[in-house]
């Protein structure tokens, strides 16, 4: 089963991504600082084996971290569509996002990877829509948990993309733009 969970967020959950995922760039200052000095402790205690082995340890840290992406943009952009894509071509099977006309996606939902869970896409609902007006979006969609945005633009690159690629990048959150429809 490919959907390992959606509906909207529980507050224990929102505490747990929180937890477990959000760095700024001064948390990833001082992560590169702390590495350092227990590479120079491990060269003093236990010489070039100990030093080696710190690192080995730092190289394979990163396999046990969860990195939760936000599939964002305009409603009807293709946000559905492009998890369910990615979801065939991983498992072969439909993707289980809802697609449509309008507004479609209603609730933030998110999909596991099939080989790693820790890589995490995440349905997120259009911007600027009735339920999920400019002003509230970042609040509803509980944008602090997310390690990176994807923003899903077709057509043309309008107003709204930019104000939501700034409200991210204010926030230090790594932005990718997708453009969707390309042959349209
Ligand atoms: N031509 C074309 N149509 C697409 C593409 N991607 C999605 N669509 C169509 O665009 C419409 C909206 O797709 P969705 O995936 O539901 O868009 P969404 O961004 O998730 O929309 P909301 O859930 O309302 O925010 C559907 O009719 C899709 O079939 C694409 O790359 N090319
Ligand atoms: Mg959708």
């Amino acid at each position: 089963m490919f959907c390992i969970h959606t509906g909207t967020y529980k507050q224990q959950e929102k505490t747990e991504l929180s937890n477990a995922q959000s760095y700024s760039l001064e948390d990833l200052k001082q992560r590169i600082d702390n590495t350092v000095t227990e590479c120079k402790e491990a060269l003093i205690e236990g010489g070039i084996a100990g030093c080696l082995q710190v690192f080995e340890e730092k190289e394979n840290e990163w396999k046990s971290q969860k990195v939760n992406i936000a599939i964002t943009g305009r409603s009807g952009t293709g946000k559905s569509s492009f998890i369910n894509a990615l979801v065939k071509k991983w498992t072969g099977k439909m993707g289980l996002a809802a697609v449509g006309f309008t507004e479609t996606t209603t609730e933030c939902a998110c999909y596991g990877h099939p080989n790693n869970p820790n890589i995490v896409l995440w349905d997120l609902p259009g911007v600027d829509t009735e339920a999920f007006p400019k002003e509230d979006y970042m609040t509803k969609v509980n944008a602090d948990v997310y390690d990176v945005f994807i923003i899903m633009t077709d057509t043309r690159y309008t107003e709204l993309d930019a104000w939501l690629g700034t409200e991210l990048q204010e926030r230090n959150k790594p932005v990718i733009f997708v453009r969707t429809k390309i042959r349209d």
